[in-house]
């Protein structure tokens, strides 16, 4: 297999170099995608999100099938909440917030049955898993380490939500000098708008933040 493949994409083709990528999947946990969930409680429509389930499904096969580095991460506290900040505890005024007992165990909290990753795209052994107490993947983890590590230098990004956890990692990881390319049927906001609108922020500009193109050029690519 060749080292270095364009993949299509906007705003001009990503020069993927599979000695030097990691594709990073973003808090596909349970309470953010399954019906009765922590997402769904808060009144978001969780179709929106399980539409990359199947994409990604296909995506992590074919990146498994390439012998390539799978990464995946979690949004969610240690039991005790020390590392929740409380302006995260309280904003939103919600009636049930995290930590608190929610439809699938207490909300975000780590060791939860809602805080752990959807059984479709349930991380291999080997594959490390990123426990992030922000949004970014990158905030208070040992991600960009582990990355270093391994001579890791792009990030094929999935999972959802795009505007948030998506969007916030993509910049952090930017500024620390990683090119992302952000796969849209693999990222997923309850809300079209921002689906939209926080892929054209990553592409704008000449790719400000990065490039965005979808997974089947990504698998064909594996696969030529
Ligand atoms: N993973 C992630 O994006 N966490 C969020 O809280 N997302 C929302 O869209 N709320």
């Amino acid at each position: 297999m060749r080292k270095t493949m364009d993949i299509p994409a906007e705003p001009y083709a990503f020069a993927l170099n599979l000695r030097q990528c990691a594709l990073l999947i973003i808090d596909m946990q349970r309470d953010f995608l399954e019906p009765g969930g922590f997402g769904e409680m808060l009144g978001n429509d969780v179709s929106q999100l399980r539409r990359t389930i199947e994409p990604n499904r296909r995506l992590l096969a074919a990146w498994r099938a390439a012998r390539l580095l799978a990464m995946h991460t979690r949004e969610g506290h240690r039991p005790d909440l020390v590392d929740l900040p409380p302006a995260k505890k309280i904003r939103g005024r919600s009636a049930t917030c995290i930590g608190d007992a929610g439809p699938m165990g207490r909300i975000l909290v780590r060791g939860e049955p809602g805080h752990d990753i959807i059984s479709e795209l349930y991380p291999a052994s080997g594959e490390p898993v990123i426990d992030k107490p922000g949004k970014g993947a990158f905030w208070a983890t040992d991600l960009h380490a582990i990355l270093q590590h391994r001579g890791i230098k792009q990030l094929v990004v999935t999972g959802v939500t795009t505007e948030v956890c998506v969007n916030t990692t993509v910049r952090e990881a930017n500024d620390r000098g990683y090119d992302c390319l952000v796969l849209e049927d693999c990222v997923g906001s309850y809300f079209p708008e921002f689906q939209a609108t926080g892929l054209k922020m990553i592409k704008a500009q000449g790719g400000i933040f990065g490039w965005v193109s979808n997974s089947d050029a990504v698998i064909e690519a594996l696969a030529a």
